[in-house]
């Protein structure tokens, strides 16, 4: 019997999911080129990344300064194995740079650099990329251009008060042109955001705050991809994604645990890593 043809939505979806799992192997594979890394933060973006450079942003991968481009900033900068790999996938760079992480005077460090094909802005100062984000986004708006700046935060990253002023400043500016995705898997460096400095109520926050808010599973690419076709939520507004994820996404021993938001990665725990993650088709 003939198998029934997929929807064009269904293979745009099993195409994302399978460039999350290709970011995932990628991290891995860096870290451990490096010999340790941020596995936690980066295997937690991986969907929203994916969807991001292979559904959402208005890129040229071979030319990544053409000046319509979206503009993404990854602010939690720690996380830069995760936008190296989904990089590399998108053709920004060579694959053989993931090799390079961290490397005597590769581009490809610890954090981004804006000298790199692709990055935006050199980031890992926690707290300044929304700042960032809403300059690009009022940049935008004074040139009379259309393209969208989407910036990337995490949930121990929103402790730093400096996000609150920009999310003051881009309701007040009524930017929505500007996006934020929150990363919100709920472990920060040394424990749960919980139990460090809670953030709770999260949503409500950003709505005080004159943000149009939506939420939804960072890891299920139905409403990850939903939630960025969407955009803008609301005239006038800046949009917030509540992205409900998971720290160390995909590998048992690394989720939800602060132990694996930076650690040493010698073969055996990659080996592990790659045959949990299981290969891409
Ligand atoms: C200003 C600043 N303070 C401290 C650090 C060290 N640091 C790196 S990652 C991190 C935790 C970030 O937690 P979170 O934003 O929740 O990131 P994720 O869980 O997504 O990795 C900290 C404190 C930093 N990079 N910048």
């Amino acid at each position: 019997m003939a198998r029934a043809k997929k929807s064009n939505r269904e293979a745009t979806l099993d195409n994302l999911r399978n460039e999350a799992l290709k970011i995932r192997r990628n991290v891995w594979r860096a870290l451990r080129a490096a010999g340790s890394g941020h596995m936690g933060g980066s295997l937690s973006a991986a969907e929203f990344l994916a969807a991001l450079y292979f559904h959402h942003l208005k890129i040229r991968p071979d030319e990544p300064d053409w000046p319509d481009r979206d503009r993404f900033i990854l602010s939690k900068g720690h996380a830069n194995a995760a936008l190296g790999a989904v990089l590399a996938q998108a053709g920004f760079i060579e694959d053989a740079v993931l090799d390079q992480f961290y490397a005597y005077e590769s581009l490809f460090g610890m954090h981004p650099d804006i000298k790199m094909a692709g990055v935006e802005m050199s980031t890992g100062g926690l707290g300044h990329g929304l700042s960032i984000g809403l300059g690009m986004a009022l940049g935008a708006r004074l040139q009379k251009k259309k393209f969208r700046t989407i910036v990337m935060i995490g949930d121990g990253e929103l402790q730093e008060g400096s996000n609150w002023e920009a999310a003051m400043a881009a309701a007040h500016q009524k930017a929505s042109n500007l996006t934020a995705i929150l990363d919100y898997n709920k472990v920060q460096q040394s424990g749960h955001v919980s139990d460090m400095l809670a953030l709770e109520p999260m949503a409500s926050k950003w709505s005080a705050f004159g943000w149009a808010v939506r939420e939804v599973d960072g890891h299920d690419m139905d409403q990850v991809v939903g939630a960025l076709d969407a955009l803008p939520y609301e005239k006038d507004k800046p949009s917030m994604i509540i992205a409900h994820t998971v720290k160390g996404k995909g590998v048992s021993f690394s989720e939800d645990t602060h132990l694996w938001h930076n650690n040493m990665v010698p073969d055996d725990v990659y080996e592990k890593a790659l045959a949990e993650l299981g290969e891409p088709v």
